[in-house]
């Protein structure tokens, strides 16, 4: 199996974790602790930690390398796998071979909850059927070479509104808030070039019918332009930009005066997506809120498209990706601090780019 079609499984995992996480009221409560502060968005005064996000991680990680012993040390993700329980014992979570040993290591963090161990174990050693999947899956096979690829995770993108998920939609078909603007965000870039290579993004919960949640998952390939898109996804322009609601005021005017109008929607992951879908023409973010986990695999699959990410500030360049190194301050190294612009189409970047550097 290819690592494309890897990766499109590993994220339809992913999604049944933070679906079963979501459902299950009793697991969801279990569930939440809040980050450290040295490792919380700076943008959040208090940000969320949940297993489900360090698992997902975890999950990734051991599907993949496992699969790929080439790339397995430089597959990386946003969270810290370590884990605190109630009586302040720390427990690492990693998967293990034997699935009884990741479940004793489940029970640990859960605070001897054998049911909820069961159940997340399950998930973890689940086979996913590619039936189960929504997706057009690739008509091709492509292989890279594992040895000169990284990988960066963001295993819950929009954890805020994973946990407190109060659904808003704009006229135009947008969630603006709630559980759809959660994403699964997978990324492989080139650790040579930095250049993002292939990416695959998973919405959960795309889809509520008879309260059950279903999702999507889309994926891209930038080096060889294929991507899970018809030839004939919506390419007409819609002078929308999305936005965060944090977004300065300035560059709202800046927007307005080129004749863009903007919608605030959650979720940097989110964001991108409708980007990609052709909702809107872009997706501006003038702040250091996002980082490489964030952006990668949307990178590519913008790439795939004829578009790109660059930054909204500074030089203006396309995002470029690079493993960390032991001892260096994750948050600020990953972070994108002069912002970004990502759009499908490299007319509206320039125009974009031109509009936010001017005066
Ligand atoms: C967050 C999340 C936030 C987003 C922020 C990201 O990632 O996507 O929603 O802020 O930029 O870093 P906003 O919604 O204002 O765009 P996470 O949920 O993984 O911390
Ligand atoms: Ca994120
Ligand atoms: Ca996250």
């Amino acid at each position: 199996m290819s690592l494309l079609e890897s990766l499109i499984i590993v994220s339809e995992k992913a999604a049944n974790i933070s679906r079963l996480c979501r459902q299950e009221e009793k697991l969801f409560e279990l569930l939440v602790q809040e980050k450290s502060e040295s490792e919380a968005n700076p943008r959040f005064v208090r940000d969320f930690k949940t297993l489900a996000d360090v698992l997902i991680q975890e999950t990734v990680k051991y599907d993949i390398g496992k699969k790929f012993p080439k790339i397995k040390d430089d597959i990386r993700g946003e969270e810290n796998n370590t884990f605190e329980n109630a009586l302040g014992e720390k427990v690492s979570v990693q998967i293990s071979e034997n699935p009884e040993e990741t479940k004793l290591m489940l029970q640990k963090v859960l605070d001897g909850n054998i049911e909820a161990a069961e159940m997340l174990t399950n998930e973890v050693y689940a086979e996913i059927a590619l039936k189960e999947i929504n997706t057009i899956f690739p008509k091709e096979n492509i292989s890279f070479d594992c040895s000169t690829l990284g990988i960066w995770i963001d295993p819950i993108d929009s954890t805020s509104e994973y946990i407190t998920g109060k659904e808003e939609r704009h006229e135009c078909g947008i969630y603006t808030k709630g559980l759809r603007c959660v994403t699964v965000l997978i990324g492989v870039y080139s650790k040579t070039t930095g250049i993002p290579v292939v990416g695959v993004i998973n919405q959960p919960f795309h889809q509520n019918t008879n309260l059950r949640w279903s999702g999507r998952c889309l994926w891209g390939v930038a080096t060889t332009r294929m991507n899970s898109f018809p030839p004939s996804i919506n390419s007409t322009l819609t002078n929308v930009v999305c936005i965060s609601s944090s977004e300065d005021e300035n560059i709202k005017k800046k927007l307005f005066k080129n004749n863009f109008s903007t919608i605030e929607a959650a979720g940097a992951g989110y964001k991108l997506l409708v980007v990609i879908l052709g909702l809107v023409d872009a997706y501006v973010l003038s702040k250091g809120t996002t980082f490489m986990w964030d952006t990668c695999g949307c990178q590519a699959i913008l790439m795939s498209l004829g578009g790109d990410i660059v930054q909204c500030c500074g030089n203006q360049s396309s995002i470029v990706y690079k493993n960390i190194e032991s001892g260096d301050n994750k948050i600020e190294v990953c972070c994108h601090s002069n912002g970004i612009i990502a759009a499908r189409n490299v007319e509206v970047l320039s125009k974009l780019k031109e509009i936010l550097q001017s005066d």
